[in-house]
């Protein structure tokens, strides 16, 4: 993610994230109850952490809050979801993403980045964004996560859009797979975003 935030400057364009996981990974060391760097991330694109953590970007921050959307929350912790409060981070709990649709929720995100003048989109896909029974091959499974089709349905939709520049597909854990059944979920929703993206160039890293 800093990388491609400098790349998107380096270019001259808005950067903006749309992050798919069952966690926020919005904690500081203040919020979190166990103190794993592992749900900070977000929060520290944001500028929001300890100094040492914020020096892994060329700058910080390295995103505005106004431009980090996040999809199929459904595992926060109490300060975590103060922080987001806090900086008024637009985030998508499972219930809402049920009652509304993945699709239109991205859509309508897609659209708001367009009317804002486009930019660069990085996507950050948490295969445990997943349901378990989908994707069992990560670290931290939280059940009720999005269907397989959900998703692959939402990467079609951003490819579509032309906006994204970068992608991470991280926490697979291959020790927790069953018979390589989540890596092969992982090439689907890489499918799916390819198949939006016919007659572009892929930039995948
Ligand atoms: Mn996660």
């Amino acid at each position: 993610m800093a990388a491609a935030a400098e790349h998107a400057r380096r270019q001259g364009k808005n950067f903006f994230v749309l992050w798919f996981d069952a966690h926020p990974d919005f904690n500081t060391p203040e919020t979190s109850p166990s103190g794993n760097t592992h749900g900070y991330p977000a929060a520290l694109a944001c500028g929001i952490g300890h100094p040492a953590l914020l020096r892994v970007g060329a700058f910080t921050p390295l995103l505005r809050p106004d431009r980090l959307v996040q999809f199929g929350i459904r595992d926060i912790d109490e300060g975590e979801r103060a922080n987001l409060r806090r900086s008024g981070i637009e985030f998508h709990e499972m219930p809402a993403v049920r009652e509304r649709g993945l699709a239109a929720l991205v859509a309508h995100t897609i659209s708001r980045i367009q009317a804002a003048g486009g930019g660069h989109v990085h996507v950050s896909f948490d295969i445990d964004a997943l349901d378990p029974s989908v994707a069992p091959g990560v670290g931290t499974p939280v059940p009720d996560g999005l269907t397989l089709d959900e998703a692959v349905d939402a990467l079609r939709l951003l490819g579509q859009s032309g906006l994204v520049q970068s992608l991470d597909i991280v926490e697979y854990a291959a020790t927790q797979d069953h018979g390589n059944r989540t890596a092969h979920v992982v090439e689907h929703l890489l499918a799916g975003l390819m198949a939006g993206r016919e007659g572009q160039t892929a930039l995948v890293a």
